[in-house]
């Protein structure tokens, strides 16, 4: 097998396990199959990807031109599925959110990297009667060569987010500046804020417990008061707020999806 279709059958089942993991442990199988139900884009899009990549999987081994063709868009769907999350999820690595941000990360790679690799596969298919065969020793050690790179990468990505988790985080921390005045408390759960009304008093710093009980990523973002605050799965961030009496401030998660699929709400200052 040539260098450029043992490559592709390697991205091609890289990206096909990420996406099973993306969507049995991020997802959940039952939000999965409701969002099928429901057309959702964040669950048919991935479901899409994964049935055409697993069935592309053997004809592409086998050297069937016309499958190796369709891996250029899946490869370029895949990208545009999951970048703009790993875009958002990227510069923010933490203990808590690792195993999410690592197959992101490895996801967009392996979309970024099955672009080009599935148009020299495809090049290859369709001019192989014209060329002679690859003799079989360059074809080795550059598929070497590129298995080294892509592990390179992966390490390089690991250490860069153990760098950035370690680095102080701003805000969100347990600290506060001032002695806050009162206390509200908001969970995230399956997409949703609750409550989705929060009721604080107003004129009064008020320290809002956000708890994230999902097993993966939400934000609480206030764009009036400047607060965009990254919660981890399972994890609890605290947001100093203040509001005068009457104010009502919307605010919402996000993470590409969540505020489309109904994550938000307001804070009302009485
Ligand atoms: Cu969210």
């Amino acid at each position: 097998m040539s260098f450029a279709r043992r490559a592709l059958v390697t991205v091609l089942a890289i990206q096909a396990l990420v996406i099973v993991r993306e969507l049995v442990f991020v997802v959940g199988l039952g939000r999965v199959a409701d969002g099928l139900g429901r057309l959702s884009p964040e669950a048919v899009l991935p479901t899409i990807i994964l049935i055409a990549n697993i069935a592309l999987l053997v004809p592409v081994w086998r050297g069937n031109k016309w499958a190796t063709l369709a891996t250029v868009p899946l490869s370029a769907l895949l990208l545009l599925v999951a970048l703009p999350i790993w875009l958002f999820v990227f510069p923010q690595p933490s203990e808590d959110n690792f195993a999410v941000w690592f197959s992101l990360t490895v996801a967009v790679l392996a979309s970024a990297v099955g672009i080009p690799i599935s148009i020299m596969a495809t090049l290859e298919a369709f001019g192989r009667r014209r060329s002679s065969p690859a003799p079989a020793a360059p074809g080795f050690s550059l598929s070497s060569m590129f298995v080294v790179a892509v592990v390179a990468a992966l390490i390089g990505m690991a250490v860069l987010a153990v760098a950035v988790a370690a680095s102080p985080a701003s805000q969100g921390d347990m600290a506060f500046d001032q002695p806050p005045g009162g206390y509200a408390s908001l969970t995230m759960r399956d997409v949703r804020f609750a409550p989705d009304a929060l009721q604080i008093r107003g004129g009064t710093p008020t320290a809002v417990f956000v708890t994230n009980e999902d097993g993966f990523d939400h934000s609480f973002d206030i764009d009036s008061a400047d607060v965009h605050v990254m919660v981890g799965p399972h994890e609890t961030k605290v947001v100093m707020l203040t509001a005068a009496a009457g104010d009502a401030l919307d605010f919402y998660c996000a993470i590409p999806g969540h505020r489309d699929a109904g994550m938000v709400g307001h804070v009302i200052a009485d």
